[in-house]
């Protein structure tokens, strides 16, 4: 498993996600594109305050272009963002917040945030989740799991650790038990508010093995700073064998 270091060095973190790196090309262009417009305008205006400055004899003038040639730097950035907004940034949108897997290719996670902790309900070996009340959390039943659905009998709850499968899509549906909370892993480029009253859906597809870090991204209380949890990307072979496992401590109790 890897060290805080290795995902966070003095770059972005490790991308660790199919589209991790095509939102960071974005990124990467802008930035190139910002240091570029700065370096160009820095000369102009050095130009400018050297031409067309005040000498003896010589009052300092104003330059004199045209409205529509002073609009030409404007018409080249409009264009570029135009640009980056519908041929680079459009198409990996739809791909991400537009296009998700099929549930029956997918892992499906129901993710249940609360103050302050990330609950993952797993639908167990039958694919099919156990229906959840309310009424029935307690401390004990952080997510109000009813035991008396045939379909919960072998569901999966995990507090703050998700485990995940490499190389296959992860589809999870949010929501929250309390206030907005962010559900955000910095490797994966994924991070989507979790609402109370809405489920949102998000994917992910992850492309290392290890442990991700996941950090509530909405100030939600004081205690949102120890809101913190894991994707544990592992095999499949690994996932299958966290959930034997996890059944097995179900069925001790
Ligand atoms: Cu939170």
């Amino acid at each position: 498993m890897n060290a805080p270091e290795q995902l966070y060095g003095w770059w972005v973190p490790v991308k660790a996600s199919t589209y991790a790196a095509q939102l960071d090309t974005q990124l990467d262009i802008f930035h190139w594109a910002m240091l570029l417009i700065f370096v160009l305008w820095g000369i102009y205006f050095v130009y400018c305050l050297a031409h067309y400055r005040a000498r003896p004899g010589v009052p300092a003038v104003r330059g004199q272009l045209s409205v529509a040639k002073s609009m030409v730097p404007d018409g080249i950035i409009l264009v570029f963002e135009m640009f980056m907004i519908f041929v680079i940034g459009l198409p990996v949108w739809a791909q991400v917040m537009e296009t998700f897997p099929e549930e029956k290719k997918a892992n499906v996670v129901h993710v249940i945030a609360q103050q302050f902790a990330w609950n993952f309900h797993y639908p167990g070996p039958d694919g099919e989740f156990g229906r959840r009340d309310i009424h029935l959390v307690s401390s004990g039943n952080p997510i109000g799991l009813d035991d008396s659905d045939p379909a919960s009998k072998d569901d999966i709850v995990s507090i703050n650790t998700m485990p995940a499968p490499l190389g296959k899509p992860t589809l999870a549906y949010l929501t929250s038990m309390d206030v907005i909370h962010g559900f955000n892993v910095p490797a994966f480029r994924t991070k989507q508010d979790v609402t109370p009253g809405m489920r949102v859906r998000i994917w992910f597809e992850p492309i290392l093995r290890g442990k991700f870090e996941i950090a509530c991204a909405q100030l939600c209380g004081l205690a949102h700073y120890r809101m913190l949890g894991n994707v544990e990307v592992m095999t499949q072979e690994e996932f299958d064998a966290w959930i034997q496992k996890k059944l097995a401590d179900k069925a001790e109790l």
